[in-house]
């Protein structure tokens, strides 16, 4: 019995302890925008497409050309666990480029996110860049032409913790490349929205709780005669297991 409470205690503290901030946005709403753009074509605000919004920040590429978006500084300090989230449309030739690097240093040196830090499911080109051809079909990377519509958007997440946690002085940057020396090749450009980078303290990802044995574990709630079983899959019907029982201040645990 004790053993249980015991458990259900730690489970509670870590789920509690558990918290994140976000500790840079963008979603290309309001300006003054926190990044910066570089590079012939500019990036630009549009208002066709966007994932969160109206308005989404987009880079037509250029012949030859190099484009970078660059944000803010912002720090990571007391958290070591750090994430990139964005949503975007790569609507790029297979030639071309499209990838994300991280500076530690004030924007001196760049890390190039690859494979080890990528958690999404498009496919990263030789296991670091984006194209038309991360989605594909979605993306008809066979054909420049087609014009994007927002079903199409589709969200990232790279865990960066292996170079940005605990950093006073961080910085992400988008680059797009010109691959072939035929600028965008009529295809639409690389399209960004909702940058977000989320730190914590501990780990990012909620415990989950697996039922190891063929062991039931009944609660015995008491807002009324029907013992409820409970299959303990999800954190969620265990914090309102334990709000309940913690209200109430009575032993109604049992095992068998
Ligand atoms: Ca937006």
């Amino acid at each position: 019995m004790k053993k249980y409470f015991l458990s259900l205690s730690v489970f509670l503290i870590a789920i509690l302890g558990y918290s994140q901030a976000v500790v840079f946005q963008e979603g290309f709403e309001t300006q003054p925008y926190s990044v910066t753009g570089s590079g012939s074509p500019a990036w630009s605000a549009v208002t066709n497409l966007y994932y969160e919004g109206t308005h989404s920040y987009r880079n037509p590429l250029a012949m030859d050309a190099t484009a970078y978006l660059t944000t803010n500084s912002f720090s990571t300090t007391g958290n070591s666990y750090v994430s990139l989230s964005f949503a975007h449309i790569c609507k790029i030739e297979v030639a071309d480029t499209a990838a994300i690097e991280v500076s530690v240093d004030g924007g001196v040196t760049w890390q190039k996110l690859t494979t080890t830090h990528y958690e999404g499911s498009g496919t990263l080109i030789n296991g670091y860049a984006f194209s038309a051809m991360s989605y594909n079909p979605d993306w008809q990377p066979i054909n420049s032409l087609v014009a994007p519509t927002n079903d199409w958007w589709r969200v990232e997440t790279f865990d960066i913790s292996s170079i940005a946690a605990n950093k006073s002085d961080v910085r992400v940057r988008f680059r797009v490349k010109d691959g072939n020396s035929n600028g965008g090749g009529g295809a639409a450009g690389w399209y960004l929205d909702d940058i977000k980078v989320v730190a914590a303290a501990s780990e990012r990802t909620p415990p989950t709780i697996t039922l190891l044995s063929d062991t039931l574990v009944s609660f015995n709630l008491i807002l009324g005669p029907i013992e409820t079983i409970l299959d303990i899959s999800s954190v969620f019907i265990f914090i309102v297991s334990l709000i309940t029982l913690s209200d109430f201040s009575i032993p109604i645990i049992s095992s068998y």
